[in-house]
């Protein structure tokens, strides 16, 4: 969304200062064609206007402002183009000339195609080169307007049904169509055709409604069954009396006048998803020994916890409605021949802590040659015994088999990306040539665009995963308008402001992750095995350095040893600071000891940097690091045994999307400190249910965290202040249960919508299968794989 308000102002701005802005912008221009981003801008004013006081001056206002909200300037003189972001989703974009700073708005494409005069002069001027626009299909369906919105697209959703199913009688009509077509197994639900007009539906429910009140409240739906379907109800209206009379009451509102909050109500209880399919193809999915193994991390955790905390809330609201079905879950993934010693390579396998949900894997490449995503239909629909009702997708390569399944079989679709990969990389759209050997970015990217576009609903973990912070923009939102300057240009990628968007925060599984506190539910049998694992003066293949004084708390971290979790970092941080050092104890957990026994460039790096800031802070004595552990109960013990210890746990990663270590550790009970960047900025409140961290400002971060454990050394019960304050936080925001009723409430009332927005849908969906077709394959097929290279479009996590 583009306002040009704001920069109106510019050439004011510039007027007032223009002796030092002449100077400033003959600086920029003078190196020639270039990106700059904000602290380059920032740089470079300093080094011109020298003066403190003048440059304060200049600063101020208009001018200051819209710098401040610069995201980056692209440099192709005589003209330097910004990019103004003044909320999250919404930018501005303008040109100034250096010499005669003069100012024009220009639109986001211009700024691409100027963009792109840095990379790929030719293309940029090439008025053939290739311009997806998403945007166009979007005109006539409703959208948010206000940032604070953004991510709480169920609720907007239900606003808009009610708009459109409101003001005439007759305007209902779609939704009287839309129960007639609710059926299971052959077995009709809620109405059948004696109901086929809103009146008809209206007055039904009128005499309906009288009848079941007039009975005790927990008569079984089956002793008036009869009655109801004389009047033309089938079963789905619930259980008993009282729940059938209050499903019919919400109706009957909603047919009066309709209003969102009945409308999100009664999508909750429609009998209409019972059979889902989760698709998670990218790493290793498994339910033992695969966290720590190539492309797999915390994402397996949070889809078999999801799974499991899905079936669950599928059976109450099966028993709620009255019937009797059963729920099915598959997990879709890759069948891997040489699995390691796990199951990776077995078909079927049910998820533990479940009656009726299984990991699918299926081979990609059989004697038959390499499988499509209509083998793995095939098999689910057999499996399933018919189409699935809703589909999951999850990553690049999940959703974008999702999103293939999906519109084939014609069943809604929701997507979770957990990660987007393109904001990992700075700037990786318009280098994505220097870094496709390595990445496949061209193919990850329009896999992506395809699969957010293709989507229903989009599930994220946090709002910044969407449209980011003040200063910082969003996982979503960077694929708002972007170029790969060659490839395509992006002018319209995927719009924030889409009601698709929700935000629905994952949980930890409560029965493993619960605080020290709880000691009758303590796993004891643990504990000499922990007490083994951190405090044993023995260095071996699972554990280096030791604990001399064990009466010191304990500060924990545990992750990937990858560059972006930042372990290294905190090592660091903790081997600097001496007050820190006096106070508490390091222990790590995540990658291996012997770096040639890792298959990823990164860990290696990491893994040789730990070894050699034990060795230049002298850590042994102070410091533990053990090796990545798979056992999640021994490891929901140890977060409690640090907690024992009055410790802490720290998550100091440059970027985290969400971080389900942070909420591990604070349901456990351990006072945290989280990175400000990402996830964990939103998770914590600063100072009330934990801490935030700057990643790239260790010594105020170490300093922090030594502040808190004095404060602690001084008032005991502040340790406890902020352990309750996390455990509060957790189970008011981020539960499975809080989860899963958001999620199966999306897989209602989006199936729904999409048929309100049919013809829009129908046209970007053909749209879609273009781009698939022309651009995506071809890419996919000319992905060259190496043992170097990662697999096609995966993902760590
Ligand atoms: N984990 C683990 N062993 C390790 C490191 C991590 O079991 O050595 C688990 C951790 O408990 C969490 C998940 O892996 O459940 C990591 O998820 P997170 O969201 O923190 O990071 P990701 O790896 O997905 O980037
Ligand atoms: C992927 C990530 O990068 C983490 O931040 C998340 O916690 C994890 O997936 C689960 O959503």
């Amino acid at each position: 969304m583009a306002s040009a308000a704001a920069v109106d102002t510019m050439p004011d701005a510039l007027r007032q200062s223009r002796y030092h802005m002449k100077r400033c912008f003959t600086r920029f221009t003078e190196k020639g064609r270039r990106l700059m981003k904000l602290q380059h801008l920032q740089e470079e004013i300093e080094q011109t206007i020298e003066d403190k006081a003048e440059r304060s001056k200049v600063m101020e206002g208009t001018l200051g402002d819209i710098l401040n909200s610069t995201q980056e300037a692209a440099v192709v003189p005589p003209y330097v183009a910004f990019a103004v972001r003044h909320n999250p989703g919404i930018w501005d974009y303008v040109k100034v000339e250096a010499d005669s700073l003069s100012v024009e708005i220009i639109t986001s494409t211009d700024y691409l195609k100027f963009k792109e005069m840095i990379y790929d002069e030719n293309w940029a001027n090439d008025e053939n080169s290739l311009e997806i626009d998403f945007g166009v299909f979007d005109i006539g369906t409703p959208k948010l307007t206000l940032s604070s919105s953004i991510g709480n697209g169920l609720g907007y959703v239900s606003k808009f049904m009610t708009s459109v199913l409101g003001g005439k009688p007759e305007s209902a009509k779609p939704l009287v169509d839309y129960l007639l077509t609710l059926e299971r197994n052959g077995e009709k639900l809620m109405i059948n055709e004696t109901i086929d007009t809103v009146m008809k539906l209206q007055e039904a429910l009128v005499i309906a409604e009288v009848f079941v009140s007039a009975m005790p409240k927990d008569t079984p739906y089956q002793n008036f069954e009869q009655k109801l379907k004389e009047w033309g109800f089938e079963k789905g209206w619930g259980d008993n009396a009282e729940r059938t009379r209050q499903t019919m009451r919400i109706l009957s509102e909603i047919m009066q006048a309709p209003d969102p909050a009945n409308m999100e109500a009664f999508f909750s209880r429609l009998p209409v998803i019972y059979n889902v399919v989760v698709f998670s193809v990218h790493g290793y999915f498994g339910q033992a020994d695969v966290l720590g193994l190539p492309d797999t991390g915390g994402q397996v955790v949070y889809i078999l916890d999801q799974v499991r905390a899905m079936e669950e809330e599928m059976l109450l609201r099966i028993k709620q409605q009255g019937l009797n079905v059963k729920p099915q879950i598959l997990v879709v993934t890759r069948l891997i021949p040489d699995a390691k010693g796990n199951k990776c390579n077995q078909e079927m396998e049910l998820i533990e802590g479940t009656t009726h949900s299984h990991i699918l894997r299926v081979p990609f490449i059989t004697e038959k040659g390499v499988l499509g995503p209509w083998d793995a239909s095939e098999k689910i629909v057999e499996l399933m015994e018919g189409k699935p009702d809703l589909i999951i997708g999850n990553y690049t390569d999940g959703n974008l088999v999702a999103s293939l399944v999906a519109s084939k079989l014609g069943v809604t679709q929701g997507t979770i990306a957990h990660a987007l990969e393109k904001t990992k990389y700075e700037d990786s759209d318009v280098n994505w040539r220097d870094l496709d050997s390595k990445y496949h970015f061209s193919c990850q990217f329009t896999a992506d665009l395809i699969a957010m576009n293709a989507a229903d609903f989009i599930i994220t973990s946090t709002y910044q995963e969407i449209a980011g912070s003040k200063k910082r923009a969003g996982q979503y939102e960077s694929h708002v308008s972007f170029t790969m300057p060659g490839l395509y240009r992006a002018v319209s990628g995927i719009d924030v402001f889409d009601p698709k968007f929700n935000i629905a925060s994952p949980g930890a599984d409560q029965s493993v992750y619960f605080p020290s506190s709880e000691k009758q539910k303590r796993f004891t049998k643990f504990q000499s095995a922990i007490e083994e694992l951190v405090y044993s003066k023995v260095e071996n293949d699972e554990h280096i350095g030791y604990l001399a004084d064990r009466k010191k708390p304990i500060i924990f971290s545990m992750a990937r040893l990858d560059i972006v979790k930042n372990i290294a970092g905190l090592t660091e941080w903790y081997g600097k600071n001496k007050r820190l050092r006096n106070l508490v104890n390091l222990v790590i957990v995540g990658g291996f000891f012997d770096p040639s026994k890792s298959k990823d460039r990164e860990e290696m790096a990491e893994i040789k940097k730990m070894h050699a800031l034990i060795q230049k802070y002298q850590l042994k004595g102070q410091l533990r690091w053990i090796v990545a552990q798979t056992d999640r109960y021994r490891n929901g013990e140890l977060y409690r045994c640090i907690a024992d210890t009055k410790g802490a746990f720290v998550q100091p990663a440059l970027y985290e999307a969400f971080g389900l270590t942070v909420i591990e550790a604070m349901n456990s009970g351990l006072p945290t400190f989280a990175t400000n960047q990402g996830g964990p900025a939103e998770i914590i409140v600063d100072g009330v249910s934990g801490f935030h961290i700057d990643p790239n400002n260790g010594d105020e971060s170490s300093n922090k965290i030594a502040d808190f454990f004095e404060k602690c050394k001084a008032d005991s019960r502040y340790w406890n202040k902020m352990s309750h304050g996390g455990l509060r936080r957790i189970n008011e925001c981020y539960t499975w249960k809080i989860y899963t009723n958001k999620v199966l409430n999306m897989g209602s009332a989006y199936g729904f919508w999409k048929q309100l927005i049919k013809d829009q849908k129908q046209a970007k969906q053909r749209y879609i299968d273009i781009f698939y077709n022309l651009q995506f394959r071809k890419l996919a097929k000319n992905l060259s794989i190496s043992e170097e290279t990662k697999p096609a479009t995966s993902s760590k996590t």
